[in-house]
């Protein structure tokens, strides 16, 4: 993964910040919502039927694999790292799609410019504090909406949300984005998380209702 696109990646983040500010979008045009979803505009939770309670003084994000400054960072720690808001629409497998989720936290962009991914790094294996896990292509988590996301609404995102910190990916069904995430790993070849051995699409497109494979 090259430097420049790194760069390309935050550049689009400051200029998408000046011209929206932190505002939602007021207007849903039609094509908004993907194929066979249904707007909802409560916010349904999806879990393996535990909410782990992490307390923040016991809680950490570990970063390893194929990068060159492994680090496992303290709740203080993480949140010393620049803060950033996005807002976006989340769309889950199961049929309901949310507008306007404003999210706040750690651009995903700015934790790989902190451990120095290795050149050979190309997919990242999400795990977290319930047992789940994910895994996504390195190149589209390097969009400037991908966020190690701690608040919603400007609160901290509750536990059933996958608090103290959950990643969201909103160009992917949300199933790609780990609640309670404990650690980021950065591998050469790609490796199934939890909803992908079990017959989910690995690539989970909604545009295209890249449901299950
Ligand atoms: N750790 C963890 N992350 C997870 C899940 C889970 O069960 N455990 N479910 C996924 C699914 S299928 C969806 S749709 C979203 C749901 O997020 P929500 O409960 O905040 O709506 O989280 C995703 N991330
Ligand atoms: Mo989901």
């Amino acid at each position: 993964m090259s430097k420049e696109r790194y760069i390309a990646a935050k550049q689009k983040w400051a200029e998408k910040q000046k011209a929206k500010g932190v505002t939602a979008q007021a207007v849903a045009s039609a094509d908004r919502l993907p194929p066979g979803q249904k707007l909802t505009t409560g916010f349904p939770v999806l879990d393996l039927g535990v909410q782990p309670e992490i307390p923040l003084k016991d809680w950490t994000l570990t970063l390893d694999g194929m990068i060159d400054k492994p680090t496992t960072l303290s709740w203080d720690a993480f949140n010393a790292l620049p803060q950033v808001e996005d807002v976006s629409d989340f769309h889950c497998v199961t049929t309901w799609s949310k507008y306007d989720c404003r999210w706040g936290g750690v651009a995903f962009t700015t934790l790989y410019e902190l451990v120095a991914p290795q050149v050979g790094a190309k997919f990242v294996y999400f795990t977290s504090y319930d047992g789940y896990s994910t895994n996504v292509p390195l190149e589209q988590c390097l969009d400037d909406d991908v966020l190690v996301a701690t608040s919603f609404d400007g609160a901290p995102v509750s536990r059933e949300h996958g608090g103290p910190a959950r990643i969201i990916i909103p160009k992917l069904y949300a199933w790609k984005g780990a609640k309670f995430v404990k650690a980021i790993t950065f591998l050469a070849e790609d490796k199934l998380g939890f909803w992908e051995v079990r017959g989910y699409s690995n690539t989970a497109d909604p545009w295209t209702e890249d449901r299950y494979a």
